[in-house]
C-alpha cells in the first residue's frame, strides 16, 4: 500500500493528532501499519508523556472510509471519480460563477484544522480572501468566542489569550473540565497526580458529576448543572465583602475595579450558592484559600463554556484570578503567545463588520457560530449563503441541530468536502477531496499556549499519501491556480529559493517582496506563493512548512529576547530565518522561545497598559442572574449532550474497533433515578429532547448528579453504513445557545427518558 513503509519498520517521530495537546511519539510503521506507538522522550512539553489514545491511531490512518480518489456526485445521487484536474476545473468555474451572481458573501467556509492540523487551514482561508467573503465558521466559536469576546474587552485585543500555570500551581480550581479524560493542560494524570500526593497543594473541582479529576481532589463542589454563575459570583462576593481581593495587585495593574466591587457587594451570597446547590462553608473554605493562597490558578473548559450564562461565566473565571492577583507570575494565570495567529481581532466597536444576513450576528476573532449556520443558508434573501467549503470537520454530526445541517446542505449550490475521510457530511458533497493523512504530510497544530516557555512542532510526513490523496497545500495552491487567481510559476522566486537559508533567507525575501509590490492583488496569497516556491525547495517531507517562514520572521522580530534565550542567534536581519530552521529540522519539536514574567505586561494592548475589569455587558448580565430563567421547559432531566470519556475524541476515528471499552457510548444515569424509571444496567432507554430521540444502553453510575445524565461526545457517525453509538446532534438545537456569541448549551440539554422494552 505504501512504497515507503513496505519495505521494513522504521521508526518516526510524530505527534498524536487527538487533542490539543499533541503529545510527541514515536511510530514504528511495518508495511503500512503503526506497528508500535510510544511517547516521545524528546518532545520539549510532553517529554515521552501519552495516554491510552495515542496507541490506537493506525485506526485513524488505516480504514474502509478512507478516501482516495475526488469524488463527484452524480445526478441519482452516487459519487463517480474524478481527476484533480476535474475536480478542480469544475469547482473553480462554479466559485467564479456563484462570486459573480451573487457576490463573495454567499460563501462560507466552515472549519479549517482539526485538533492536530492548523497549517490546511492557513491555504483554505486563501479561497475565503478569492471568494472575498469574511465568513468562516469554526469549531472554536462553538466553545470559546466567550473567552476571545472577555479578553478583547480586558486587554485590549481578542488575540490576546491566557493560559494556566496548573504544574506550578499550590492551589487549583478546575470548573467544568475533566484533565484527567479531555486532557488540556500538559501531561494531565501526571500533573494531577503531582498535586494529589502533594499535601501542601490544593485541588478544588466544581462539576456536577464526580469525574474522574474530581476523585482527585481534596474539595469537590458538586454544582448543580448550569448554575456556574451564581456559584463563582459568590466565590467572587465572598472575596470581596471580606476584603480578601488583593488591592495591591488591582490598582497596581487594573482598571475599574469600584464599578466591579459595587455589584459584588450587592450579590446575595446564601442565595445563589442555594441556587448553585454546594454548601456554604466548603464555598467559604475556596474562596477564602484561593484569596490567600501564594499561587493560585484558575481552569476551565466545556463544563462552563457550553451551558448556562458562558459569556458571564468566561468574565468571572478571568475575575477569580485578577480579584486575588494571581496573574503574571509562576504557578498563575498568565498570557501567552502564539506561533500560528489562529485567532482574529474583530471588536464590534470598529464599525467595519459584516453581520450575517439572518441573524446578523458578529464575528468574534474573525469566527462566526456554527449554531446559526443552517439558518443562514436557508434565509429567505439574495443575501443567502449558496455555497459552503468544508475542510477538517464534520459538521453534520458535529454542531448542533443535525437535521437542519443535513437539511441546508441539500439546499446549497455548491458543497465541497476536503477531508481524509467519507464523512456525513461528505456524503452531502457535490465534490469531495481527499486529503494526504497527518501522518502523510508536514503539519503542525496551533494550539502551543505555553508561558514562559512556549514550543512549536513541525511534524515531518513520513508515509506517501495513499490512492490520489494530495496535501492541502497542494490542492488549495492548484485551485487557486485554476481560479486565475495565481499563475502557475514564479519563476523568479523558484530560483531565488533555491539559495535556501543563505543569510537568513534574505534573497528569496526580498524576490517575494518585489514579486507582491509589483502586483498587489497577489497579497493575500502568500501561503500558496511560498509553498509554490520556497516549499518545491524545502525536503518533501517539510514542504507545507513553507509559510512558517514569515511567521518565524514575525515572531522573531516581536519576541527577540525570548527567542535568543533558548539558543537561536542571529541580528534583527537573520534571527527569523534561523528560528524557522531551527523549527523545521527539529523532528520532535523545539522551544522557540523563553520569556521573563515581566514581559507578559508589554502583550497588554490597551494604551494604559493595564487590565480593563469594567465590562458593562457582562455586569448587566451577572445583575440580571436574579431574573434568569429556567431552561428546563418542562423536561425533567438535563442532558450532558457530549462528555470526554476514555475512548472518544472528537469524529477523528470512524472505525468504532478503536475502541477498547463503552463501545455503546452509554448514558450514564444515577441509580435513584433508575430505579425510578425502573430501569436496570445494560438496558435500553429512549432520550427524547426538543429535537429529536436517540436509544441507548444505560450505565447506572452514581458519578452523575440526581437529575442528570450524560452522554460521550465524539460517536454517531456511520461507518460501514452502521450508526455507531448515540448521535448527540440529533437531540440539539441550534437556537438552544447564549443569546450573544451564539455557543452552544451542549451541556444543558433538557429531555425525557423512557425505558425501551426488550
Ligand atoms: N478523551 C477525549 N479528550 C478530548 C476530546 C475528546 O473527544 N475525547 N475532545 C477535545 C476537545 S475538542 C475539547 S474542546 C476538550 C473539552 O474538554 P472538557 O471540557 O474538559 O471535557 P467535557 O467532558 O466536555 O466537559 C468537562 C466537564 O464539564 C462537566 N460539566 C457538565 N456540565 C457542567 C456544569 O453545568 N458546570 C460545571 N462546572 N461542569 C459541568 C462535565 O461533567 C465534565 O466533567 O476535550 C478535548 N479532549
Ligand atoms: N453535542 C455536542 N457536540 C459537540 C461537542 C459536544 O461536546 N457536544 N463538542 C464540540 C467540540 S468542542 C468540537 S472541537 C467539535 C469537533 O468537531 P469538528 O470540528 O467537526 O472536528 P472533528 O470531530 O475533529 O472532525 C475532524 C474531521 O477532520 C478530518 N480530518 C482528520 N485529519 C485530516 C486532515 O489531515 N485533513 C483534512 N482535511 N481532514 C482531516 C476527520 O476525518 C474528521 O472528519 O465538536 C463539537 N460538537
Ligand atoms: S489524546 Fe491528547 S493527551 Fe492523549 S496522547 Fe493524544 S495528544 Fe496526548
Ligand atoms: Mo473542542
Amino acid at each position: 500500500m505504501n512504497a515507503k513503509a513496505a519495505t521494513s519498520a522504521n521508526t518516526h517521530s510524530s505527534a498524536c493528532i487527538l487533542c490539543s495537546r499533541n503529545c510527541g511519539i514515536t511510530i514504528d510503521v511495518d508495511e503500512g501499519k503503526f506497528a508500535k506507538i510510544k511517547g516521545d522522550p524528546k518532545h520539549p512539553m510532553t517529554k515521552g508523556y501519552i495516554c491510552q489514545k495515542a496507541a490506537r491511531l493506525d485506526h485513524y490512518q488505516n480504514h474502509a472510509d478512507r478516501l482516495t480518489h475526488p469524488l463527484k456526485k452524480t445526478p441519482n445521487g452516487s459519487f463517480e471519480k474524478i481527476s484533480w484536474d476535474q475536480a478542480l476545473s469544475e469547482i473553480a468555474e462554479k466559485l467564479l460563477r456563484i462570486k459573480a451572481d451573487f457576490g463573495g458573501d454567499a460563501f462560507a467556509f466552515v472549519g479549517g484544522g482539526g485538533q492536530g492540523n492548523h497549517l490546511g487551514g492557513a491555504f483554505g482561508q486563501q479561497i475565503l480572501r478569492a471568494m472575498g467573503s469574511r465568513y468562516r465558521y469554526t469549531s472554536l466559536a462553538q466553545e470559546k468566542t466567550m473567552d476571545f469576546w472577555i479578553n478583547g474587552r480586558m486587554f485590549g485585543d481578542q488575540r490576546i489569550h491566557c493560559t494556566e500555570d496548573v504544574e506550578h500551581a499550590d492551589y487549583v480550581i478546575f470548573i467544568g473540565c475533566n484533565p484527567f479524560q479531555a486532557h488540556g493542560i500538559p501531561n494531565a494524570r501526571d500533573t494531577l497526580k503531582h498535586i494529589k500526593k502533594d499535601s501542601s497543594r490544593t485541588m478544588v473541582v466544581v462539576d456536577p458529576r464526580v469525574s474522574e479529576t474530581a476523585k482527585m481532589a481534596d474539595i469537590h463542589l458538586q454544582v448543580k448543572p448550569g448554575m456556574d454563575a451564581y456559584l463563582m459570583s459568590a466565590i467572587l462576593a465572598i472575596i470581596v465583602q471580606e476584603n480578601l481581593h488583593d488591592t495591591e495587585f488591582l490598582s497596581k495593574h487594573c482598571t475599574g475595579f469600584d464599578a466591579l466591587e459595587a455589584e459584588l457587594q450587592k450579590i446575595p451570597i446564601a442565595d445563589h450558592i442555594e441556587k448553585a446547590d454546594v454548601p456554604m462553608a466548603l464555598v467559604q473554605t475556596v474562596a477564602r484559600d484561593f484569596a490567600a493562597a501564594e499561587r493560585g490558578c484558575v481552569r476551565i473548559d466545556l463544563g462552563l463554556q457550553q451551558s448556562l450564562h458562558s459569556t458571564l461565566t468566561g468574565y468571572l473565571e478571568k475575575l477569580l484570578y485578577l480579584v486575588t492577583g494571581n496573574f503574571g507570575r509562576p504557578g498563575v494565570n498568565n498570557l501567552h503567545t502564539l506561533f500560528i495567529p489562529l485567532l482574529g481581532n474583530t471588536d464590534e466597536r470598529k464599525k467595519d463588520l459584516k453581520l450575517t444576513a439572518h441573524h446578523k450576528m458578529l464575528p468574534i476573532s474573525g469566527m462566526y457560530p456554527p449554531n446559526i449556520l443552517p439558518d443562514e443558508i436557508e434565509h429567505q434573501g439574495d443575501d443567502r449563503i449558496r455555497s459552503v467549503w468544508v475542510d477538517s470537520s464534520n459538521p453534520v454530526v458535529t454542531m448542533a441541530d443535525s437535521k437542519a445541517y443535513t437539511r441546508a446542505f441539500e439546499k446549497l449550490d455548491l458543497l465541497v468536502v476536503v477531508d481524509v475521510a467519507m464523512t456525513e457530511t461528505a456524503r452531502l458533497a457535490d465534490y469531495i477531496l481527499p486529503a494526504a493523512s497527518q501522518f502523510e504530510k508536514g503539519e503542525a497544530t496551533g494550539f502551543n499556549a505555553e508561558f514562559p516557555e512556549n514550543f512549536f512542532h513541525f511534524r515531518h510526513g513520513f508515509l506517501d499519501p495513499i490512492g490520489e490523496c494530495l496535501t492541502e497545500p497542494e490542492i488549495y495552491t492548484r485551485l487557486l491556480i485554476k481560479m486565475r487567481i495565481l499563475p502557475k510559476r514564479f519563476p523568479v522566486l523558484e530560483k531565488a529559493a533555491k539559495y535556501g537559508s543563505v543569510a537568513g533567507y534574505q534573497p528569496f525575501l526580498m524576490a517575494l517582496m518585489l514579486t507582491v509590490q509589483a502586483n498587489k492583488k497577489l497579497a493575500p496569497y502568500g501561503a500558496s506563493i511560498l509553498h509554490q516556491t520556497l516549499g518545491k525547495a524545502l525536503p518533501k517531507s517539510a514542504q507545507s512548512a513553507a509559510l512558517l517562514l514569515p511567521l518565524a520572521l514575525d515572531y522573531a522580530s516581536k519576541h527577540a529576547e525570548a527567542v535568543k534565550r533558548c539558543g537561536i542567534n542571529g541580528n534583527k536581519f537573520t534571527l527569523g530565518g534561523n528560528l524557522f530552521n531551527k523549527i523545521i529540522t527539529s523532528k520532535s519539536g523545539t522551544i522557540i522561545s523563553k520569556h521573563e514574567f515581566k514581559d507578559l505586561w508589554h502583550f497588554i494592548k490597551n494604551k494604559d497598559k493595564k487590565i480593563h475589569l469594567k465590562i458593562d455587558r457582562a455586569l448587566d448580565e451577572l445583575r440580571n442572574l436574579k431574573n434568569a430563567k429556567d431552561l428546563m421547559d418542562g423536561y425533567p432531566f438535563i442532558l450532558m449532550a457530549g462528555e470526554r470519556r476514555a475512548y472518544n475524541a472528537n469524529q477523528i476515528f470512524r472505525n468504532p474497533q478503536w475502541r477498547k471499552i463503552d463501545k455503546h457510548g452509554a448514558l450514564r444515569i444515577h441509580p435513584q433515578d433508575a430505579e425510578k424509571l425502573d430501569l436496570c444496567e445494560g438496558d435500553t432507554v429512549r432520550v427524547m429532547s426538543k429535537n429529536g430521540q436517540q436509544d441507548v444502553i444505560i450505565d447506572i453510575d452514581d458519578s452523575v448528579r440526581i437529575g442528570m445524565v450524560t452522554l460521550p461526545h465524539g460517536y454517531g457517525n456511520k461507518y460501514k453504513g452502521e450508526q455507531n453509538g448515540p448521535a448527540l446532534n440529533e437531540l440539539t438545537l441550534g437556537n438552544h445557545c447564549d443569546p450573544f456569541t451564539k455557543t452552544p448549551y451542549h451541556k444543558y440539554v433538557p429531555v425525557k427518558l423512557e425505558k425501551v422494552p426488550a
